[in-house]
């Protein structure tokens, strides 16, 4: 999205830039997650709020923004930038560990090794690519493509293909897109798929075949092209869409796929669509009603504090139902 459009969608687009910097930082250089967690939540709410704020008192009257971020606000809006902000981008050590892990592989630790070694950008890593496992050697590989956002346009066309497969291979399996493209997004990161089947439940033993023969379908048409990590019930990897005629050659992706018993799939459909401000929120929302959520199931907690038994869930609405919280469609789950 070019700049300018970002601007006039999001009045509060320049406070929102920052604080995703400032949480970048944190996640990535200091590695505090409930700073990161802080900064992206309120940048959440900033993006959601249809007018521009005009000082850090009227920010902070916003949920998830406190008395930090609201200085923050006023600093910008008198000076134009942030202390905090020019320093970090003066470190050569920040600016290194912030680009490399944007490589798929590199996290946070790998990225810091990597500029103790000397390492300060990807293409040192370039140059440097036996020190690199399989995951990172691939993401460096594609790490141009994978810097790009998916339209949604091509989103459809992975996802109608990739469910045509699923047919192909085994008619019964049932699969869905969630992630930033459930939700509605207009481009999206990666391509984020769970797949169940009616024979496999959390009783039954691992079924991994239903996810390998999946995966084994899509390589053989060559749309998976690579595999980042694969288990029993979790693939990560690359693909592509075929050529089309006279048309250009598409970009390489990173798709996810995670295979789930049938009686987990709806709770794992509601963590993978998130965003992930929604879902913190809406845990957080569910444990002050006594129940806790997490991507397999929902159980109460009684006064002991140990969970009980999983509920029975057979959609999105029956888990929102549990907590008393009103159903939001996937669109609205943004905080
Ligand atoms: N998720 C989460 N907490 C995390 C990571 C992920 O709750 N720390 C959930 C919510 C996300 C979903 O998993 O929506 C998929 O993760 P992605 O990283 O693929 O995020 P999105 O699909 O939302 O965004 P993008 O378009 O950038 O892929
Ligand atoms: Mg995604
Ligand atoms: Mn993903």
């Amino acid at each position: 999205m070019s700049k300018r459009k970002a601007e006039t969608e999001n009045p509060n687009a320049e406070f929102c830039d920052f604080l995703m910097e400032l949480a970048n930082y944190e996640k990535n250089v200091s590695r505090a997650m409930h700073k990161y967690n802080a900064y992206r939540k309120a940048a959440g709410v900033l993006a959601k709020h249809p007018v521009r704020i005009s000082s850090g008192a009227e920010a902070k009257k916003l949920e998830g923004v406190g008395e930090k971020i609201a200085k923050k606000i006023d600093e910008f809006l008198k000076t134009g930038k942030l202390e905090k902000l020019v320093k970090i981008r003066a470190d050569d050590t920040n600016v290194a560990i912030n680009e490399l892990t944007k490589v798929t592989g590199v996290g946070p630790a790998a990225a810091k090794k990597f500029v103790d070694e000397g390492i300060m950008s990807v293409e040192d890593l370039r140059k440097n690519t036996d020190k690199l496992n399989h995951h990172q050697k691939v993401g460096l590989k594609h790490f141009e493509d994978f810097e790009e956002r998916i339209p949604r346009e091509e989103m459809v066309k992975l996802q109608d293909l990739v469910l045509a497969e699923l047919k192909k291979t085994d008619e019964e399996y049932t699969a869905e897109v969630c992630g930033s493209f459930r939700r509605g997004a207009s481009t999206s990161g990666d391509i984020d798929f769970l797949l169940t089947h009616p024979s496999f439940t959390s009783t039954s033993k691992a079924m991994p075949a239903l996810l390998h023969n999946a995966v084994k379908q899509l390589e053989k048409i060559g749309f998976i092209t690579d595999t980042l990590s694969l288990g029993n019930s979790k693939f990560m990897g690359v693909c592509r869409l075929p050529e089309e005629k006279d048309g250009p050659q598409h970009k390489y992706r990173r798709i996810d796929i995670r295979l789930l018993p049938k009686d987990q799939y709806y709770c794992a459909l509601l963590y993978f669509t998130g965003s992930d401000v929604f879902n913190k929120n809406m845990r957080q929302e569910a444990l002050d009603q006594g129940f806790t959520i997490n991507e397999y199931c929902i159980r109460p907690v009684g006064s002991t504090g140990v969970p009980g038994e999983p509920l029975p869930v057979e959609s999105e609405e029956d888990i929102f139902d549990y907590i008393g919280m009103k159903y939001k469609e996937p669109k609205e789950r943004i905080a």
